[in-house]
């Protein structure tokens, strides 16, 4: 594990947003609320807030130097100790904050970092997280023109390796054992369930949706279940029986964020491996939330990514106990017919959810016993 120097728990910390192009308000205060339980998964205690619009950010410092002005004078007020960015900011843009504000400057990519690497138990999801911290460090490395110029030259390595990039071996040399590691892993957890061979269902949708609620109620285990983003980091399989289908195992994986940094998501592959392999997908959203719609949408680019856009799926209109969700439900019905109507809270929709994994693997079983290669 990275040592955790940068540990931002506890810390006063001062969000900042900026909205590029057109942007409507609402977008703007979802996009700010969303960081807001970031920050709060995070440990940190938020002081204040400012959003500015611009047409492009600026190369330097990504806002201009009156916003700059303005969050000093923010910072000083607040008693604020760190400073949150919304966007996603180039390392010569965090160095440059960094230096002119005097306090540390992180954004939403090293945000999330820091809460998988706070919540990852397993040692499977503690080599994931310094993947992913690592090829984020490694990918922010400026190789500047100047040092491109050394390239290939007296005493060098060789062509393509700047000096930068040797005193970074140590750090390419750990992603590579680590890669190691991690494969290692896999194949022990494909020998598993291949000798297994018991159905396979994946709980998959956007973060605090409700899966490890479900996951709860439908293997009654004891999964954490917790009102932050990313609660769950480790995924978990339990043996669940489903009366009419037999044994299957259930999957409750890592959720899904709008712009997830594309490392945690290529580290976080094994696990997704699991999802692609599965025989039937529950996808649970969150449908008392006013970005439903939106989430749904990222749920279903997020499976596309990982190859599992073919495995078979339902939809879980999840927290129907809610007053929002009950409004909301009508419209998302006739968009989404075959959808399921759930509440893991209060246990409702829970033997409609029991007959669709059954009907899905009772299919399966009949396919493969007609000589049919399951879908
Ligand atoms: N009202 C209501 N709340 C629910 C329901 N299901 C889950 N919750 C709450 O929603 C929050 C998130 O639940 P989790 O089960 O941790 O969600 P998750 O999808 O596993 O979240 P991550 O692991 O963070 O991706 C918790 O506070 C739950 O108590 C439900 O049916 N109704
Ligand atoms: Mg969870």
């Amino acid at each position: 594990m990275l040592a955790d120097t940068s540990d931002i728990g506890q810390e006063a910390a001062l969000l900042v947003q900026v909205m590029i192009g057109r942007v409507n308000k609402a977008q703007t205060s979802d996009s700010l609320l969303e960081l807001e339980r970031l920050a709060d998964t995070a440990n940190a205690r938020i002081v204040g807030s400012i959003t500015q619009h611009r047409s492009r950010p600026t190369p330097g410092f990504f806002i201009g130097e009156g916003k700059l002005a303005d969050i000093k004078l923010a910072c000083s007020r607040t008693g604020a100790n760190l400073i949150i960015f919304d966007n996603d900011l180039s390392a010569i843009q965090v160095n440059n904050l960094d230096l002119a504000l005097n306090m540390k400057v992180i954004d939403r990519t090293e945000l999330i970092l820091q809460i998988f690497a706070r919540r990852a138990r397993s040692a499977e999801a503690q080599i994931q997280v310094e993947l992913a911290q690592l090829e984020y460090l490694v990918s922010r490395i400026p190789i500047s023109r100047k040092q491109q110029r050394f390239q290939g030259g007296i005493g060098m390595k060789g062509p393509g390796e700047s000096p930068f990039q040797l005193r970074n071996d140590p750090m390419r040399r750990r992603i590579r054992d680590l890669k190691k590691k991690l494969s290692n892993i896999q194949a022990r957890r494909r020998t598993t369930r291949k000798r297994r061979a018991l159905p396979m269902v994946s709980l998959v949708g956007y973060t605090n949706a409700g899966k490890s609620t479900l996951m709860n109620v439908l293997a009654r285990t004891n999964a954490y279940v917790d009102d932050r983003l990313f609660a769950t980091l480790d995924t978990k399989t339990r043996l669940v029986h489903i009366s009419g289908a037999g044994n299957v195992l259930l999957t409750d994986t890592v959720g899904f964020i709008r712009d997830l940094p594309h490392g945690l998501v290529a580290s976080f592959h094994s696990t997704l491996e699991e999802v692609a392999e599965s025989d039937f997908l529950l996808v649970v959203v969150d449908a008392s939330h006013p970005h439903v719609l939106e989430h749904i949408a990222i749920v279903e680019d997020a499976l596309k990514e990982m190859g599992a856009a073919h495995v078979p799926s339902v939809l879980l209109l999840n927290k129907t106990d809610c007053p929002p969700a009950e409004v909301a439900m009508p419209a998302l019905l006739t968009a989404f017919p075959n959808a399921i109507p759930v509440s893991a809270r209060e246990r409702k929709g829970i033997t409609e959810i029991k007959k669709a994994i059954c009907d899905r693997v009772l299919w399966r079983g009949s396919a493969a016993f007609a000589g049919v290669a399951p879908e």
